[in-house]
Formats: C-alpha cells, structure tokens, sequence
C-alpha cells in the first residue's frame, strides 16, 4: 500500500503550521535522542508550583514495571486549565455547549467556569470528600460534566468517568472496584430526543454498591426522581449554600488524576490509571500540534467525556492550552443527519475530531446531508477509535474538507492518555487509512508475534509495541499492579504490548490492520468479547455463548454471538430478542447483540477450549480459512455452524 495516493499539506498549510515536515523530524530526532532534555523543555508549558528537576524514570523491563514522569514537580491539574487563563482571557468563552434539541446552547467564560468549578469543588469538600478520595461520574454530555471532573483534580479527589450508557450493574461493579463513597449524576441525560434515567440507574445500582454515602444529583431534564432523605442531595442547592472560591490544592506530579474503565480480553474492565503532571503535559502537547491548535480556534471533538477521547480532547488538552472547546449533547443524525454539519456551520468550528463509525452512517445518510452547510471555518479534520476504511476517509475528505482540510488519523488507546500515531497536519503527507508516523517522544516498533523479535526495516507486519515510555503513559491498573504488568508487559519482555496489529510499509508509515486479542471495536466503543458472554450465560437460558466480532458496514465490527441453550429450550425469535435486550440491561446499549446463531455446539479442543479462531471465520465468512481443525473434539459441530451462519446484519 506504499502506493496509496499520497496526500501532502499545502505549503500556505504548513508555513502557518506549529510544525512542518522539517520541524517535526529535527523535533521527533531531538526528543528521540535526548528524552529528558525534550521533555524538560516541553514540561514548560505548565504552570507548576514546583517546576520539576528528575524528568523520566521509566523501567518497562523491571519486574515490576515502574514508571514516572517529572516526579519532584508539583502543579494542580484544574488550575492549569482554568486558574491561569483567567487573567489573560477571563471573558473568553472556555465551553461551547450544545444541547441535545436544536436551540440549546449555553457558553461559558473561563471566569464563569472557575466560579463553577470552585463552587463545585466546594460542594465536594461539603460532602466529606478530601484528596486521593475517588468520586464516580456518572453524568450526561452536560457542562456539570466538565465541572465535575475539574473540580475533583481541584481538591485532589480522583475521578471516575462512567459513560451514561452504562447499565446499572455496570456501574455498580465500576463504583465498588475503585472504592467510591460519592456518585454525581443528573435525573436524566438526553440523546436523539429520548432521555435516559440516569438517576434511577444509580438507584437500582446502589444496593450492589454498599460503600456509596452520598449521592449529588443535577437538575438537567427536570423528570421527577426519588431522592433519598441522607443519601441524596441536589446540586444546585448544596451550590448555593458554598463560597465561590476554593484554593487548588498541590499535587505531586505523579499522583492519580483520574480512573478510567476500559475492556480487556479477559476479566472485568480494568481501571486504567492516569498521572497528574504527565497526562496533562501529554495532553496539551497532542491537542496543539495534532490539530495544530492556535489562539482563538473553536475546537470541537465529537466524543463522549465517558472515554478518553473525551478526557483528553474535549476538555484536559484544551482548557490546558486556553481554547474554547466544544461539548455536544446530541447524536449525529438527530434531528437528522445534518446535525453536526449545522453545527460547525453556527459555531465557525476550526477543527473537528469524530470517530469513522459516524462518518460511515453520515455517508450512508446522503450528501444532501451536507449541501448547503458553509463548512468553510474548518482548518483540520481528525478521526479516532479504529481503522478508517478508505472510502470513509475519501467522503470525509471531498464532502467535508473540500479536497483542502488535511485529515489526521489518530492512533491511541485509552491506556496511552493521548495521540501515538499520527500524522500532523502541516508537516504530515498522509495516505487513507494509515494513522501515519509517531508522535513526539513516541518509538513504535513491530514485532514478530511468535518470536518476539523487533523486525527493522520496511515492510514489516506483527504486534504493534512501544519500546519506551511518553508522558501521558498510564501508570498501572487501580488497585491490581500485577495485572498492569501481565497485561501490558510480560508477553513481550521490555516492551508495551498496545494489543494491536499493524503493518509498516516502504516509507515507514504505520497501518493498525486490528486487535489481536479477544476485544472487538463496535462504533469505536471497546468491548471484551468475555464480557458479553458473561452477560449472556447469565441468562437462566444459555448454557453456552461465544462471542466474536465479523466486519460490519457502519460500525466497523459488528457483534456475533454464538449461542448454546439449556436442554428443552426453544430457540425462537422471541427468545432472540429476550438475550438481546438482556444484554443491553446486564451490559448497556452499545454492547447489544447484531447476530445471535443457535450452536448446538461449539467447537472445542480435547481439552475443553473454545476454538475462537474457528468462530472468527465463520462470522466473517471466510470457510476456506478455517485452518486446522485437527485438534477438534467434535468435528460435526462446525460443519453445523456453517450450514446455519447468520446473515451479515
Ligand atoms: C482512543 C481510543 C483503543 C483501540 C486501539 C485500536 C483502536 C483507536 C485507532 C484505532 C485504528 C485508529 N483504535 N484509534 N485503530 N486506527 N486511528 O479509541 O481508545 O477506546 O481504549 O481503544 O482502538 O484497536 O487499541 P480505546
């Protein structure tokens, strides 16, 4: 594929440019050749109580793993984005929020947000909360979100981000792996004109969460909640009751900012650990150069402060380098498929950032869709959160970027706090569908599966590591370091395994082919396959389920379940639709089934071990592969399996 059309920036694009194709390779070999020196340097851009002298202590090869960033410095997250901007650009619009029905909006000036954020963080204190204390988030795409989060790193407390659309058993398991006594929600969030009921979500978890004692609540919907009489307490109330002025409290830079669950191959999601001073430094630094962010530019990225994308790219990096960022409350297509072309078009937006999932279903809408919207404010167009099939990206490029918006195609995962693969719009010629070269600081290398062996030179193909540490590297896994390092760093001694495929090609640049593990990416959203099959066999039903991902036309993977019922059950259409909203409730939405197919039996080994391998190829189609099945102990089985595959959803 090293001869896919080659797109290079403008020269007009990249004189403007933070960086041009020479800055970013004499920056790249600098930080390459004397990480300290590069980082020091870049560590600059905070403003830190005490600037930090021991920069990297990093050991991927240790037993145990360490790794710290700028250790003796000591800065407060909430105060690098808000505190400081507020003498140089108080009045200047910090939030753009965008609600869910046309013609709701609310703007926020960095005053305004550190009035809220104080009072927030004051509320907190009210409610017993002190630093290193977690708090679950559990809120919709609403400014109190952003002031929820700002105001935990304000006084130290740790957050934990639960997406909305998480069920209520989801959540609870969430609340107890991280110990949280406080949970902030809403009565109802809002998506696509319907609500969500947030607040008896958290109701219905809380019996199976016992360490919870408070509860604050926002008014966003007005829906009638219950509110329990100790536990529950309304936010803008205990608000009015709080002085608008609470000091930042100093925190080293390695301790924990926030918490985020994300989905493995095996286990319960893991809580996925971030640093104070290194996320942010790593945050910032991505957000400007990737985008290529200047004073003044209106920056919106498209995802949901439930995942990282959120975190780092609707609010950590850019409140920390002053912008006025975006937060969308809505769906793409709701009231209709224009939605978010309107809305570049009323804001003037300058750079946009969705994932190839809603460019998909945006494409398939109909370019009727975009006629007629001025999107001529655009500068760079980003997308996240799993390949990007050519097609999508060559309709994203003419329809949206008119042939003349560089596109950056960003690779990372929730584990690395921000961009690792990218290219950078002025310095970058890009190809469609490859996440292009690494990032500052970033040394990416492919090695051969089977021997664990760097393969040097081009091309190359095998699983996609990282041979050093980046600041915005996340530090272990909450409460289980153990199993930080067994994840990450025992398949490949020295290295961080990202569970990622990848190909290099002639010129160097990088293609994430997919995950090589047991998890699936469904509209972008990460899933374990075990845990929907844990849902699944919950059910008094099923005796058996595997589950696998097959390539889907909008969300990239779809989800295929194979399915073995108890003796004497039915398997009916009825019974479909049972296990498919079962696993909406036990896991959420975006975890319900495309494809159920009755397995009388699975395919296994001699020694009881599902053959997923085999199960792939079948979902995908592909029975000329299915590669040696000696080792079956039931053979018939998947001449079954085949004979009745489920058609592509
Ligand atoms: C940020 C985020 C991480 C996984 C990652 C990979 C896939 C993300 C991608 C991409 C191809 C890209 N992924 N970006 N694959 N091209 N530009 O998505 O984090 O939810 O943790 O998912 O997503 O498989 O390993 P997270």
């Amino acid at each position: 594929m090293s001869d896919a059309k080659l797109y290079p920036p403008t020269p007009e694009f990249a004189a403007g440019a933070h960086a041009d194709a020479d800055r970013y390779r004499e920056m790249y070999a600098a930080s390459i050749a004397d990480p300290e020196a590069f980082w020091a340097e870049e560590a600059k851009r905070l403003d830190w109580i005490t600037a930090p002298t021991k920069i990297k202590n990093v050991s991927f090869a240790h037993p145990d793993v360490s790794i710290k960033w700028f250790e003796d410095g000591v800065l407060n997250v909430c105060a690098n984005c808000v505190d400081r901007h507020v003498e140089s650009r108080g009045d200047q619009v910090a939030i753009i929020w965008e609600g869910d029905e046309p013609g709701t909006q609310k703007e926020i000036t960095y005053i305004q947000l550190h009035e809220h954020v104080s009072r927030f963080a004051n509320v907190l204190k009210g409610l017993g909360v002190t630093k290193g204390d977690r708090v679950t988030i559990y809120l919709p795409m609403i400014p109190e979100a952003a002031y929820a989060m700002l105001a935990c790193a304000r006084i130290g407390a740790v957050h934990s981000v639960v997406f909305a659309g998480f069920s209520p058993d989801a959540l609870a398991s969430r609340i107890n792996d991280c110990g949280s006594s406080v949970v902030i929600t809403a009565d109802e969030a809002r998506r696509g004109g319907r609500t969500v009921p947030l607040k008896a979500n958290v109701d219905a978890a809380l019996p199976h969460a016992l360490g919870v004692e408070k509860v604050l609540v926002v008014e966003h919907t007005g829906a009638q909640v219950d509110m329990a009489a100790t536990r529950d307490v309304w936010w803008h109330e205990a608000a009015a009751g709080v002085d608008d002025f609470c000091d930042p409290e100093p925190m080293s830079a390695e301790d924990p900012l926030f918490i985020l669950y994300t989905s493995g191959s095996t286990g319960t999601p893991k809580g996925v650990l971030h640093s104070t001073g290194g996320y942010l430094l790593y945050a910032a630094m991505t957000q400007q150069y990737t985008f290529d962010y200047h004073d003044g530019d209106i920056f919106w990225c498209g995802a949901d402060v439930g995942w990282v994308t959120g975190h780092s790219y609707i609010l950590y990096g850019p409140l920390a380098n002053g912008a006025t960022t975006l937060m969308f409350e809505g769906v793409p297509t709701y009231p209709d498929a224009s939605r978010f072309w309107r809305i570049c078009e009323k804001y003037k937006v300058n750079q946009f950032y969705t994932a190839p999932t809603a460019i998909r279903a945006l494409m398939g809408a109909g370019n009727q869709y975009v006629e007629g919207h001025d999107l001529s404010s655009l500068k760079v167009l980003g997308t996240v959160g799993e390949p990007i099939n050519p097609e999508a990206w060559n309709w994203y490029n003419e329809q949206i970027g008119k042939g003349k918006t560089p596109i950056v195609d960003t690779w990372w995962q929730t584990e690395t706090g921000g961009h690792l693969l990218t290219p950078l719009p002025g310095a970058t010629a890009t190809k469609p569908g490859s996440a292009t070269l690494p990032f500052f600081g970033v040394e990416p290398v492919i090695l051969d599966p089977t021997s664990g062996q760097e393969i040097t030179g081009n091309p190359a193909e095998g699983v996609l590591c990282l041979k050093d540490s980046w600041p915005g590297q996340m530090r272990t896994v909450w409460g289980d370091h153990k199993r930080f390092v067994k994840t990450y760093f025992s398949d490949y001694k020295g290295y961080y395994f990202s569970g990622d495929g990848c190909r290099r090609d002639e010129d160097g640049y990088y293609w994430i082919t997919g995950r090589v593990d047991d998890v699936i990416n469904v509209s972008g959203h990460r899933m374990g396959t075990a845990e929907v099959e844990s849902a699944l066999v919950a059910h008094p039903k099923v005796s058996e389920a595997a589950v696998v991902g097959y390539p889907h036309a909008v969300k990239g993977q779809g989800i295929y379940c194979y399915v073995t019922l108890m003796a004497g059950q039915e398997p009916t259409e009825e019974l479909r639709k049972e296990l498919r909203d079962w696993v909406r409730k036990e896991i959420g939405p975006i975890a319900s089934p495309d494809l159920i197919q009755w397995a009388p039996g699975l395919p296994k080994t001699r020694s009881g071990k599902i053959m997923r391998r085999i199960l792939r190829k079948i979902a995908e189609d592909d029975f000329g592969a299915l590669g040696d099945t000696s080792t079956l102990a039931e053979p018939a089985v998947v001449d079954d399996l085949i004979a009745n595959r489920m058609n592509k959803g």
